[in-house]
């Protein structure tokens, strides 16, 4: 999606991408860029410290997400509608075929709707938090920073629920309960296939590989829900240079086993949630 950005001092010329190591949008842009080869100039938006909402970046993208792409000086967001641009931009490898693209749309909108699921399970499993990093001042600094469209207005329902519930248990496995859905599909989908849309790797293996590393980095029990899914899922991580995209920082990876650890104890893991014993 192109926006209109009040930016003033954006390159004008070449392939930017504004993004984060552990975004899971930006991870899939940057395992389909290292695909077709293109070469791009890296700007690191540090989510952590929520330099997001700062006013330099809202002025880039109003919704104060990552990704954004800047295209010889146009200003895109949407990291699904990305991934098409850059398909006509860099049509070698086929990544987004035209005889499959109404399929591939289905998919990745359906992958879109769960990315807030996604949001909690990493934030309680991957990150071990029970609730939200952003106080109620850096909220005012988001609302307050630029103007609200449906999408920023889903952000900060998002955060305002997080901050007044947590993430429970009931919350995280219902969750959990939708990736569990989208997997049986991709089951089914897998019997006989090598990809989520038969014979051909797409964009949708990139977005859900995206998504199977981080629920199994929070300990979803991929193998022993969707045996299908998880040799699909070891053959896209053997692919060149997809796991260098996903990979958790060393204090992630702390992170999570401490959390795991916690959970184990008190038989809260991810996987309990899911019924499977852990
Ligand atoms: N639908 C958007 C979602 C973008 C999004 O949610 N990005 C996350 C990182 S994966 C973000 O910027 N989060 C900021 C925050 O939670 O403060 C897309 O696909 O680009």
């Amino acid at each position: 999606m192109l926006i209109q950005s009040a930016a003033a001092d954006l390159p004008t010329s070449g392939l930017h991408l504004f993004h984060f190591a552990t975004s899971s949008c930006s991870q899939k842009l940057r395992i389909a860029l290292g695909m077709n080869g293109a070469s791009w100039i890296g700007h690191v938006v540090d989510l952590s410290a929520h330099e997001n909402y700062g006013p330099d970046f809202l002025a880039i993208n109003p919704r104060g997400m990552v990704p954004v792409l800047v295209l010889d000086g146009a200003v895109h967001v949407e990291s699904n509608d990305i991934l098409a641009l850059l398909e006509e931009r860099f049509p070698e490898p086929c990544l987004f075929p035209a005889d499959k693209r109404a399929e591939i749309i289905t998919l990745l909108a359906e992958e879109d709707a769960l990315h807030h699921d996604l949001r909690r399970l990493s934030f309680r499993f991957v990150h071990g938090r029970s609730g939200t990093t952003k106080t109620p001042e850096l909220m005012r600094a988001y609302r307050a920073g630029s103007p609200t469209d449906a999408k920023k207005a889903a952000e900060i329902a998002f955060y305002e629920r997080l901050a007044e519930t947590g993430l429970d248990a009931a919350t995280c496995r219902a969750s959990a309960e939708k990736f569990r859905a989208a997997f049986d599909r991709f089951e089914a989908r897998l019997a006989g296939h090598p990809f989520l849309i038969g014979e051909t790797l797409t964009v949708v293996d990139i977005a859900w590989f995206v998504y199977a590393y981080r629920l199994a980095a929070g300990g979803y029990p991929l193998k022993e829900l969707h045996p299908r899914v998880h040799d699909w899922f070891e053959a896209r991580r053997a692919m060149p240079g997809w796991e260098k995209e996903v990979a958790l920082p060393p204090i992630v990876v702390e992170r999570a086993a401490a959390a795991l650890a916690r959970d184990r104890a008190a038989g809260t893991t991810l996987a309990a949630l899911l019924g499977i014993p852990d």
